[in-house]
């Protein structure tokens, strides 16, 4: 053993790249010597923050930090900014410049901006001559923490909760600044800090006095507290017979409730609520509708500049396609809700799947301001144990035309306020950060925070930019190492796809735990439509889910022409074809080949990939610290044999129904179907691995 720290110490002390633990994140390294003047014309406790990270680590000209309202920065409004080189001659990082000032209306924007200029730094952007203007796209950047207030993390995947509840408000973790910072650097301005699952008791005296330490903390960083409620607080808190929204005394309630946290956080932002969803309690209990529950806490918060985040997260066990169910339940309300209300819908219409169609309400509801929720935290996408660089999903769904002004109406503008102009604007990730040293499990899980707080400040980026950004900030800019990650990353989601859920399959996943696969699960009493049969509907004809005009008809939520291109076969995309289509095992695929065939080459495909990710990431050793690179090789072996399970239940299972062959081309399955079935793959909630199989 000692022989062996020995060696271990060893081979670090000769590696060529400095040791890191991956806790710095993408922010950049402390420079020693170099110490270009910073200033700024006004002194605030976020202009300080600006001033002091440009202090430790910008290298370049002296740098001005300007807060000044004039037409061109109150048109960036308090969170844009502009960057302009002035005088000097004009080489490399701007040192030959005279200085580099950065102007805006708003301390917010002298923060921003400050973190953008190292970002151009760190990325090896010429800064000798800078113009730029920048602002944010959505007005609320928002991370929801599904986070316990025992410490838990419902579907978190790097260890326990950052908040140390029982610690607070006295002891203050480093960690809490530094995840302030995290988040500034990166534009994100809002976090709810508990989950959505929530306890009744995060609103009591003791725990507001608690969030109040924590909003201390983050406000020099722009970074805005909001909690999830339980709609019966005030029964189960406060004491009161009913939480009936219409009730006077429960509005007295929630009234007096908000003023006691304005009192402790000024700033405080608002309620994220998932209400008659899951068995939670919400206004349907009393006979009242989402529009009177939300409505009923938007006006206790109004007098405070306070919105409420109404989650559309809603299904219920009966006859109807989950689907269809957000829609249904929620466009009779359109144009009933406050203004400082805003809908929060899902991806998609079922559940943060690897691949879903986009929610139809988005492109459903006129009157009303709506927000997408992506899920950062992987939990339908192998946990922190595979590598899956999520962008490339997001933009897919912000990309995706709704059409219902026409052409154009894509999810990106329909919810930033290019085609509507609502007083709010948000969108918002289910945080995948814990109390692991690396934040968020996996080093690469890191790049999915990071991807969040780029694209919430402009979906326009491309995946691959942010890549590239993050990459060089991370690990190095060398391109024989950048090259091949990125394309790694870029092609991470596709091959989970592929390995896991091809052609618009969808929830094939183990009960509870959504880690393994489990196509022929049954849980005896369990609800139908958390059964993976409810959604693959595998028989001798087929397989897939009828949602067109024959089936359940969810096709028809889409607008024209999107609810006709789904509805047929011979137009619906091939990605989604299961999804929308009960499809013949003969079916024949563009390729030529028939659905069985080219339902086998695809789980093969995404199996080859992860080896290929294993081959890419070996390749890379002398570029990555010995850590880093242990961590994400270790994991890339479990991603894929993973993928080999994956494969092999889901066509040994589904084969029972085409009693066809697997391609005789393609690798042989290496598990047997019912010891498949017997064991599971074995994950504990808290830490992914040790890895095995259990009864
Ligand atoms: O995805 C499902 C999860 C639940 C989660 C729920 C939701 C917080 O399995 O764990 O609960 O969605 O989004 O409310």
């Amino acid at each position: 053993m000692k022989q062996f720290i020995a060696f271990l110490f060893l081979i670090g002390f000769l590696h060529p790249v400095m040791a890191e633990d991956g806790s710095r994140l993408w922010l950049s390294l402390p420079k020693e010597n170099i110490r270009p003047t910073i200033t700024s014309n006004k002194n605030t406790a976020t202009i300080e923050v600006a001033v002091s990270e440009l202090r430790k680590a910008w290298l370049g000209a002296p740098v001005v930090l300007n807060l000044q309202k004039n037409k061109e920065t109150q048109a960036l409004g308090e969170e844009g900014f502009v960057i302009r080189t002035s005088g000097g001659n004009h080489s490399g990082n701007g040192s030959a410049a005279q200085s580099i000032i950065i102007t805006s209306c708003g301390e917010a924007g002298l923060l921003y901006g400050a973190f953008h200029l190292l970002r151009l730094q760190d990325t090896g952007a010429d800064c000798s001559s800078l113009n730029i203007t920048e602002r944010p796209s959505y007005n609320i950047r928002i991370l929801n923490h599904w986070d316990n207030l025992d410490r838990t993390i419902e579907r978190g995947y790097a260890g326990r909760s950052l908040w140390i509840w029982d610690e607070l408000p006295g002891t203050l973790s480093p960690r809490y600044e530094q995840y302030a910072r995290a988040n500034a650097s990166i534009g994100i301005n809002a976090t709810v800090l508990n989950n959505v699952n929530a306890s009744p008791q995060v609103l009591s005296a003791d725990y507001l006095k608690k969030v109040q330490a924590l909003a201390d903390i983050f406000r020099p960083y722009h970074l805005k507290v909001y909690l999830a409620i339980n709609f019966s607080s005030p029964a189960e808190l406060g004491g009161l017979p009913t939480s009936d929204p219409l009730d006077k005394e429960v509005q007295k309630w929630w009234k007096a409730k908000v003023k006691e946290i304005y009192a402790l956080v000024p700033d405080f932002g608002g309620f994220l609520v998932k209400a008659n969803s899951e068995g939670l309690p919400g206004p349907q209990d009393f006979g009242r509708t989402h529009a009177d529950g939300a409505n009923m806490l938007a006006d206790a918060l109004k007098p405070y500049k306070g919105i409420v985040m109404w989650r559309a997260f809603v299904y219920s066990p009966g006859d109807e396609d989950r689907a269809k169910q957000a829609y249904q339940e929620f466009l009779p309300f359109d144009g009933k809700f406050r203004d400082n209300v805003i809908i929060q819908i899902k991806n998609g219409p079922v559940d943060f799947q690897p691949r879903e169609p986009f929610s139809p309400l988005f492109g459903a509801m006129k009157q009303t301001p709506m927000m997408a929720e992506f899920q950062i935290t992987q939990e339908y996408l192998g946990f922190s144990n595979h590598l899956c660089y999520l962008a490339p999903m997001w933009k897919e769904c912000l990309d995706s035309d709704t059409y219902q002004l026409g052409e154009g109406s894509t999810i990106a503008r329909m919810t930033n306020g290019a085609l509507y102009k609502y007083p709010i604007t948000a969108i918002s990730g289910v945080a995948n950060i814990g109390d692991d040293v690396n934040w968020c499990g996996h080093p690469f899980a890191q790049s999915n925070w990071y991807a969040f707080g780029r694209l919430a400040w402009n979906p326009q980026f491309t995946s691959e930019a942010i890549a590239d950004e993050w990459i060089r900030q991370t690990f190095t800019s060398d391109p024989d190492f950048r090259e091949p990650v990125k394309e790694m990353m870029m092609e991470s989601r596709e091959a989970i796809v592929d390995y896991m859920m091809p052609l618009g399959l969808h929830h094939l996943f183990a009960f509870g735990h959504h880690y393994g696969p489990e196509p022929w699960c049954n849980v005896p009493g369990a609800r139908a439509d958390w059964l993976p049969s409810y959604y693959h509907k595998a028989d001798e004809r087929g397989l897939g889910f009828d949602r067109s005009s024959t089936g359940s008809n969810a096709t028809a939520q889409y607008n024209s022409p999107l609810c006709d291109t789904y509805d047929h076969l011979e137009t619906c995309p091939e990605n989604l074809l299961l999804w929308f289509h009960h499809t013949p095992w003969t079916y024949k695929m563009k390729s030529g080949r028939t659905l069985w065939d080219e339902l086998c080459y695809t789980y093969d495909r995404g199996v080859q990939q992860t080896r290929k990710f294993q081959q890419v990431w070996d390749a890379t050793a002398k570029y990555v610290d010995v850590q880093r690179f242990t961590e994400v090789q270790h994991k890339l072996r479990i991603q894929a044999r993973d993928a080999v399970w994956w494969k092999d239940g889901c066509l040994l299972y589904f084969q029972q129904f085409s009693k066809r062959p697997i391609p005789y081309s393609i690798e042989r399955p290496v598990h047997n179907l019912p010891d498949m079935m017997q064991y599971h793959i074995k994950i504990s909630n808290h830490e992914c691995p040790p890895y095995g199989f259990s009864k």
